[in-house]
């Protein structure tokens, strides 16, 4: 089965700066569909969940203070092949480097400071997808 939901995050570096408008627009004229939204600033509880895989890396603990400073955009999407294809939206993890044409080659740059600031997070495989969405929006 293709059809996909993904777990999409509006970083707090994105919500700060408007952008979550922008990164909806871009999802929609995608053709996946909204399936749930929330903006919430998350505990560092749900992010050290949200992030486990990176737990003892040295970006871990700078990347939760990061995550947890402020308002995030939550969002559910759905559509065949969906992540992948946010994946293919968002671009290469440092913005610096993402192809123009993506979230992170366009919206994105290097503030001088980690490569943590880049705008959206979405889920890398259908096994991280449904554990994500457990983390963002329990029940659903
Ligand atoms: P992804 O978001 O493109 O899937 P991951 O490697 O899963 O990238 O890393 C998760 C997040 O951790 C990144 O989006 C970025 O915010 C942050 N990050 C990744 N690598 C580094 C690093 O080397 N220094 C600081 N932050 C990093
Ligand atoms: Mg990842």
């Amino acid at each position: 089965m293709s059809t996909e939901r993904s777990l999409v995050l509006v970083k707090p570096d994105g919500y700060a700066r408007g952008l979550t408008g922008e990164v909806l627009r871009r999802i929609e004229a995608k053709g996946y569909v909204l399936t749930a939204l929330q903006v919430l600033t998350p505990t560092t509880e749900m992010l050290a969940a949200h992030y486990a895989e990176h737990e003892g890396k040295p970006f871990f603990e700078p990347l939760v203070a990061f995550m947890s400073s402020g308002p995030v955009t939550a969002v559910v999407i759905e559509g065949d092949n969906c992540i992948k294809g946010f994946r293919s939206l968002a671009g290469a993890t440092n913005p610096t480097e993402a192809a123009p044409g993506s979230i992170r080659g366009d919206l994105g740059r290097d503030w001088g400071r980690p490569v943590q600031e880049n705008i959206v997070h979405g889920s890398d495989s259908p096994e991280s997808a449904a554990r994500e969405i457990a983390i963002w929006f329990p029940g659903l």
